[in-house]
């Protein structure tokens, strides 16, 4: 290397190392949080699944349209239970807990029953059935915001009498996926009697047959989860009305 070359290389150099020296704080870089920006547009989010990785830094942004809301995680409300008034934009920093995995249910506190849900989901997702439903108001279809399931299946539509599902009277079902489902029309082939409460069940396809057996005598598909009567006592809303029910017994033929 001659000496141009040898000064040429120091001159690139040194400053190289000033940079590095310069730019070395006292503890190690942090990088911006990542942002996720949600609209709340109506009884809207905007939108409405968001993933995230356990451990992950995330910069909520918040834009509040014509009314009040809350941007509430289930499961996670000490992490996240943010209020955004009319027209607000509200930003939120948050650090997701390494240990947290799993599809959470996002919803708005006073317009859930609106159906202003949505998932959440920390890592991998999950399909941890999950049924959400509002006040029935009469009409002939109930809408479910939520249906999550991991098997194929029904969701099917049954009045209470004495507190319990009325198998043997089936108001309406769909037949179900397995996955995330988000307003599941359900058309009610028999208009309940008046104020009778309902329940939503999830039932699997079981056998995998592609057939809903309900005729009286006949075994239907296997009811899995329910929900707590719809119409009983006003609103019953949310993933703490799912109740896991008994692996039926078969009845013993004559
Ligand atoms: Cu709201």
């Amino acid at each position: 290397m001659n000496k141009r070359g040898w000064l040429g290389s120091l001159a690139a150099t040194v400053p190289m190392v000033l940079l590095f020296a310069c730019a070395a704080p006292a503890s190690a870089p942090v990088p911006a949080p990542r942002e996720i920006k949600i609209m709340l547009p109506g009884t809207a989010f905007v939108p409405s699944d968001i993933t995230v990785q356990p451990g992950e830094r995330i910069r909520l942004v918040l834009e509040g349209k014509e009314l009040p809301h809350t941007f509430v995680v289930e499961g996670l409300e000490h992490l996240i239970e943010i209020a955004v008034d009319k027209e607000q934009t509200v930003t939120r920093d948050i650090t997701i807990p390494a240990g947290v995995e799993g599809t959470f249910t996002l919803y708005c506190g006073p317009h859930r029953v609106s159906g202003m849900v949505g998932t959440f989901t920390v890592g991998k997702p999950s399909l941890e059935p999950h049924l959400e439903v509002y006040l029935y108001t009469g009409g002939p279809e109930l809408i479910l915001p939520l249906v999550i399931t991991d098997k194929p299946g029904w969701v099917v539509i049954h009045p209470v009498a004495t507190g319990r599902a009325v198998t043997a009277r089936d108001l309406g079902r769909v037949q179900i996926e397995p996955g995330v489902h988000r307003n599941v029309r359900v058309p009610l082939t028999t208009l309940p009697v008046s104020e009778e409460p309902l329940h939503a069940i999830l039932h699997y396809d079981n056998p995998a047959d592609g057939q809903f057996t309900d005729a009286s005598g006949k075994p239907d598909d296997p009811p899995v989860y329910q929900t707590l009567p719809v119409r009983d006592k006003g609103l019953r809303v949310g993933k703490q009305t799912l109740v896991r029910l008994p692996t039926p017994v078969p009845t013993p033929k004559p």
